[in-house]
């Protein structure tokens, strides 16, 4: 990676106020449920977000993804998009339950054929493919079998990734095994908010296991497919501050970091638990599922790991009553999450960039020097299209232009960071939020599916063909 330099000239003889590595990846991601629809079309399987989404009362607008953003449909027209964008890369993931044959027994070939249809589109529009093999949409009759408390669905899902990556691995140039397993663990069996809705902590710590023993398998199927392209896991990972520096307080974060960071970060980079979080949930787990040679498995080397930034954490011990009943954490039941003073996004996230620079910081100094991409960093507001068929959107131009200066002083900082993806290209499903989140560079209507850049894409475009920030203003 080259030195960063404020006085770069970039191609063209244009300088950028924050010039970012040449070589570096402007992208934006997306995930299959999110954005795909046809979820009955060319022999996909239900997953357990279509019955999860099925169920009264889980999805804030009644929603399912049933149609999304018809991307499966439109992927043509959305790599154009990504191409008048000028994005380097581009993250979305493969959909399990459309790879499954029902039964699970051999592969669904026309569920490739998309993917395969996809990547294509992407390389003849000189965009690199980055494909993550499991963004949560599990294939229910899995979840059926006993889902991620199941030790078998990892050896299930090392199968589905030979598969993939038998029709792929020649393209990909890079791949995320999983995508924030800490979501699919505590928030699918934890707190019951996500797929499939199961509300034990147990469950929880055991699913975290079985998720990474995915990735450590997943990871060895990859290789020992020959692919070209690099592997990876992309983690929700953040940064958890104390509220104080009371003992109380200070043990809070400890604890939270432990559940958030550490219970990943260490197995996959150091190739064990952290002795902490074992003892903190002795009360829940005996951790008897974590079996001889699962950790030496776990922690197959990586080529890369993925960042999944949004906002930092505040946390502290709690006062009587102040806890929520559903948190996703095992042990937080004293524990108190408190709002980081300043601005917030329409999710109600604080926006706060420190906490990107930081955690990327931190994750080299107690993990090495491994490459890093931003794997995911956006913002949700109310976005409308404009009777002149614009979309303002200056708070995302503010919050994209933050956290990249966030990522900048990252790397000026010595971070081997080497690509940045904004979530999302499309507005889309967002989960148990259903179509009432925008999160896209791009608007969509979902009633007629029409598509339109948002000032941010404008601005990203800029960006992009600056090779770095050049200005916090909307476009010219
Ligand atoms: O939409 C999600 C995405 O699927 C995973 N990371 C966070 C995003 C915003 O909530």
């Amino acid at each position: 990676m080259s030195t960063l330099g404020l006085t770069e000239t970039l191609a063209g003889g244009r300088r950028a106020a924050l010039p970012f590595p040449a070589d570096f990846w402007w992208g934006a991601a997306t995930a299959a449920y999110q954005i795909e629809g046809a979820v009955t079309e060319a022999g996909r399987t239900p997953s357990i977000w279509d019955v999860f989404a099925a169920t009264p009362g889980r999805i804030d607008d009644g929603s399912t993804g049933e149609n999304a953003t018809d991307h499966f449909h439109r992927y043509r027209e959305d790599v154009a998009l990504m191409a008048e964008l000028g994005l380097a890369a581009y993250r979305f993931s493969v959909s399990w339950p459309r790879v499954r044959r029902a039964g699970g027994v051999g592969v669904n070939a026309a569920g490739l054929d998309f993917y395969d249809r996809l990547v294509d589109a992407l390389l003849a529009a000189g965009i690199s493919p980055v494909a993550t093999l499991y963004h949560w949409d599990l294939p229910q009759e899995l979840e059926q079998a006993g889902g991620w408390t199941n030790r078998d669905t990892a050896f299930r899902f090392a199968d589905y990734a030979a598969a993939v990556a038998g029709r792929l691995g020649d393209r990909v140039r890079l791949w995320n095994t999983l995508n924030e397993p800490w979501c699919s663990a505590f928030l699918g069996y934890g707190s019951g908010g996500h797929a499939p809705g199961r509300t034990s902590h147990r469950e929880a710590l055991t699913a975290a296991h079985h998720l990474l023993l995915a990735h450590g398998l997943a990871t060895g199927a990859l290789r020992a497919a020959a692919i070209t392209g690099q592997v990876g896991i992309a983690l929700n990972a953040g940064t958890v501050r104390p509220v104080s520096n009371t003992a109380a307080d200070l043990d809070a974060a400890r604890r939270i970091d432990g559940l958030l960071n550490r219970i990943f970060f260490d197995p996959l980079l150091r190739g064990a638990y952290p002795a902490d979080v074992q003892a903190d949930t002795a009360g829940i787990t005996d951790w008897a599922f974590v079996r001889p040679g699962d950790l030496a498995v776990i922690s197959t080397p990586i080529d890369a790991l993925g960042v999944n930034y949004y906002q930092p954490d505040l946390v502290g011990a709690a006062e009587a009553g102040a806890t929520d009943p559903r948190t996703p954490y095992p042990t937080a039941q004293d524990i108190v999450f408190h709002p980081t003073p300043g601005p917030v996004t329409d999710m109600g996230w604080s926006i706060d960039p420190t906490g990107l620079r930081e955690l990327l910081l931190r994750i080299r100094r107690d993990y090495g020097d491994i490459p890093m991409y931003v794997t995911e960093n956006g913002a949700a507001y109310a976005d409308r299209v404009t009777p002149d068929g614009r979309v303002p959107d200056p708070e995302r131009i503010d919050y994209l232009y933050a956290h990249l200066a966030a990522a900048h002083e990252a790397i000026a900082a010595g971070v081997d960071l080497r690509g940045y993806f904004v979530w999302s290209l499309l507005d889309n499903f967002e989960w148990g939020y259903g179509y009432t989140k925008r999160f896209g560079l791009v608007h969509v209507d979902y009633a007629t599916q029409a598509r339109t850049l948002k000032d941010s894409a404008h601005w990203y475009r800029r960006v992009i063909a600056a090779g770095g920030v050049v200005a916090r203003l909307p476009y010219e």
